[in-house]
């Protein structure tokens, strides 16, 4: 981990080792401009931010390299310090060479995530943009991208901005009382106190809650796919996986143990598991072990595919069962329709689909969107992703509910004026205003070193 009082000009390679079309090398700090001047040729007059220059790199009377290079200069840059970003042809070779000759000039070779932990220094990303844009790094569909994006462009940081200014609001309020007798507390002041402080606990409360919404991006939202053995539940795996990630045959009991992978539709992300048969009345130990890792994945899923092959299947006593008893949604399938004697509507539900010819799935998918709508519903509402930050929240409305609970009893500022103290350290804490290392390096430590 880097020192954070440290202010060297630092450097690296931001691109992916190895060779590429073109790579890109970074200079942030003090000595940028100098370094650049000493290796890059034309000599540039009038540096112009923002600007891209054409020329040469040079070890002494050696050319290295024809490069471009951008320049940003204080405060506005990515870290808030003057930044040259060399774009050179992606030989291994001239990468190293050319970093070789910014680190002979002045700089040091920049640690895991030092260009962005500057950003953070000087005041250009809180601490819940620097964690969103770990998660932007990290986003693998549509949803889980536009969250990190807006998280990262700051959404939730406003919002958390704002609650502190109104706990702030709380604390003079506070300290208007202290300088008062009880009798000389105005009811008015009290009110707008009360007031203020369960529209605090609302807005914290709908962060908290959104947690839940983003864990559905984050983890997928699980189907379970069950049923008696041999109705086709791997290969109705298989065919929306577009994969033979599962095996078939018309053995029943084929699958022993579940297979689980991630699937995408329209943007949204799914686990799928794949689960052995449940046979009833069944000794075998093998055939028992994987039912009950079945019903396991039930209750961890959030929707259950359940597939029969039999039309007359009671299905709506099974749909009550899984309601009621396990809490889930259920889509009802009833597959192998090819086999079908005689010809029936394909409906809405069950949905009448054959897995092995692919009839049906587009009704299966509707149904299953509609579904995971309930789950995913209000995707424009400010959604927080990190557990770090929903358990400071947690903290922070534990204390501002402890000062409602004060409030019945009567006001007393001094008590109420730490616990206000308290609930604005752990929002302080998500942006970053009040912090400690072993925080910074657990978050600056998953960046890539030249980020
Ligand atoms: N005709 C027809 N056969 C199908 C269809 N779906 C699956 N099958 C066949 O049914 C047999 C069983 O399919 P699987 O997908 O292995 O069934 P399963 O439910 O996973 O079975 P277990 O893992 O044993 O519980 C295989 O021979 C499949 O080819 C279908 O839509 N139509
Ligand atoms: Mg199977």
């Amino acid at each position: 981990m880097f020192n954070i009082d440290n202010n060297d000009t630092i450097t690296a390679i931001a691109t992916p080792l190895g060779v590429g079309a073109i790579a890109v090398i970074r200079i942030s700090g003090q000595l940028s401009f100098q370094i650049i001047d000493f290796i890059f040729k034309p000599k540039i007059k009038n540096r112009k931010s923002r600007r891209i220059y054409l020329g040469y790199i040079y070890s002494k009377n050696t050319l290295i390299d024809k490069v471009l290079i951008n320049i940003f200069k204080s405060p506005n840059s990515y870290t808030g310090e003057d930044i040259i970003e060399i774009s050179c042809h992606g030989s291994i070779y001239i990468q190293n060479k050319i970093l070789d000759l910014i680190i002979n000039n002045g700089a040091r070779l920049a640690t895991r995530g030092e260009f962005t932990f500057r950003a953070f220094k000087n005041g250009k990303l809180d601490l819940y943009q620097v964690e969103s844009l770990l998660e932007l790094f990290h986003s693998e569909n549509e949803l889980d991208h536009n969250l990190a994006l807006n998280n990262f462009r700051g959404k939730v940081s406003i919002i958390i901005k704002k609650i502190r200014k109104k706990i702030l609001t709380l604390n003079t309020i506070l300290e208007f009382c202290i300088d008062f007798s009880e009798e000389d507390i105005n009811k008015k002041h009290l009110l707008a106190f009360k007031k203020l402080l369960l529209n605090l606990i609302t807005k914290i409360k709908d962060l908290i809650n959104s947690f839940k919404l983003g864990l559905f991006f984050k983890k997928g939202i699980a189907i379970a796919i069950i049923g008696k053995p041999n109705v086709g539940k791997s290969t109705l795996f298989n065919f929306l996986l577009k994969s033979d990630r599962s095996i078939v045959s018309n053995k029943s009991g084929t699958t022993i143990n579940y297979i689980e992978e991630n699937l995408y539709i329209d943007g949204i992300k799914y686990r799928l598991i794949d689960n052995a048969g449940i046979k009833k009345n069944t000794l075998n130990k093998l055939e028992l072990k994987g039912i009950k890792k079945t019903i396991e994945n039930i209750k961890k899923s959030d929707i259950i595919m359940y597939i029969t092959n039999n039309i007359n299947t009671k299905y709506l006593h099974l749909q009550k069962y899984y309601k009621y008893f396990f809490k889930k949604e259920i889509i009802f399938i009833i597959n192998k329709c090819d086999l079908l004697k005689k010809k029936i509507k394909i409906q809405s539900s069950p949905i009448l689909i054959s897995a092995k010819y692919g009839i049906g799935i587009n009704y299966l998918l509707n149904k299953l969107k509609t579904l995971s709508e309930r789950f995913i519903k209000n995707n424009n509402k400010t959604i927080i992703t990190n557990v770090r930050h929903y358990e400071e929240l947690k903290k922070a409305l534990f204390k501002l509910n402890k000062i409602k609970d004060h409030l019945q009893i009567g006001i007393e500022p001094e008590i109420l004026s730490l616990l206000l103290k308290e609930a604005n350290y752990s929002l302080e804490k998500i942006i970053g205003t009040i912090t400690n290392e072993e925080i910074l390096v657990n978050i600056f430590d998953r960046f890539c070193i030249g980020k």
